[in-house]
């Protein structure tokens, strides 16, 4: 997986998610309207965490937020190569194209790092920009 336009040198936490509509939101689930698509609204469109794309360790859903072990990039791009094991019922929504990639970590006041008053959906002890969404892309189980 290849991604650019990333805030540099910040933990960019990546996800498979399923179990909702197997797409991408658009700026219409911005429901409490302060211009981000949090993690949550986003949840109708791609569904819960499935599996963590950490760069070592667990993949599980249980490390979602273990931005220790996600990727960061020096220079906003990555590409991010490693085998993850995940469970059935993944595997069949991947096949099902209702599997979604999700890389999470913005930067819209551009001060180069996760800051910011507003307080992350996910955990309140981040802020909201670290964990919304960055980058999104329906997984192609077909395309090699
Ligand atoms: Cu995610």
């Amino acid at each position: 997986m290849f991604a650019s336009g990333l805030l540099r040198n910040a933990p960019h936490a990546m996800h498979f998610h399923t179990g909702g509509a197997g797409r991408c939101p658009t700026m219409a689930a911005d429901t409490n309207g302060d211009g981000i698509v949090s993690t949550t609204e986003g949840h109708t469109a791609y569904g819960m965490i499935a599996a963590s794309l950490t760069v070592t360790g667990d993949t599980s859903p249980a490390s979602g937020l273990a931005v220790d072990r996600f990727a960061t990039t020096p220079h906003g791009y990555l590409t991010y190569h490693r085998t993850v094991m995940v469970d059935d019922m993944t595997a069949a929504a991947i096949r099902a194209g209702n599997a979604v990639l999700v890389i999470h970590g913005i930067d819209p006041n551009g001060t180069g790092t996760y800051d910011g008053s507003a307080p992350s959906d996910l955990d309140p002890k981040l802020p909201l920009e670290a964990t919304s969404p960055a980058a999104c892309g329906v997984i192609n189980a077909h395309h090699s």
